[in-house]
């Protein structure tokens, strides 16, 4: 018996310690709560940043992710991908990005994702940059995100055409 009072309060004890570890990098708004919030980094040559993050829900109305504002460059879309004969390209979605009640959306690479556009300067590994998302429902809320590595993101998003972004460079 005292063994296992023992090990419930271990568990616990951990079980905060993850806690604390989880909200440290959370931005609650509304009903709503972002976590991880990641921008991929770039070459200094960059026109272009995809910015990744994980929308939960908790209440009980959906929500949308309409779009976003930032200092950093021109514009903040939000992108979904799509196959479109065999070839994956991203396009910004018109109404938003549906975040369901009680569900956890994951912005990622290879789905949808928040595009940044017409960078005003490069995203450099270990740096940090506030980014002001709206919501429909839920408004509008100051995240920051951290800078992630170059590395991994599946979708070439340089390399394929992309009018959506090119009609915004000059
Ligand atoms: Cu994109």
């Amino acid at each position: 018996m005292i063994q296992r009072s023992f090990l419930l309060s271990l568990t616990a004890a951990f079980g905060l310690l993850a806690l604390a570890i989880a909200s440290a990098n959370e931005t609650k708004v509304g009903s709503l709560i972002i976590e991880q919030p990641t921008i991929r980094g770039t070459v200094k040559t960059a026109k272009v940043a995809a910015g990744y993050l994980t929308i939960k829900n908790t209440g009980a109305e959906a929500d949308r992710l309409l779009s976003g504002q930032v200092t950093f460059a021109d514009q903040v879309q939000v992108h979904e991908m799509k196959v479109t004969d065999g070839v994956m390209t991203m396009r910004p979605l018109g109404d938003g990005l549906l975040i369901p009640p009680g569900e956890a959306v994951m912005l990622k690479r290879g789905a949808e994702h928040l595009m940044f556009m017409k960078l005003a300067e490069p995203m450099s590994e270990g740096e940090t940059r506030m980014v002001t998302l709206q919501f429909e429902k839920a408004g509008s809320v100051e995240v920051m995100f951290s800078v992630g590595n170059l590395a991994g993101d599946p979708v070439d998003h340089t390399g394929h055409d992309h009018s959506d972004h090119s009609s915004h460079s000059d």
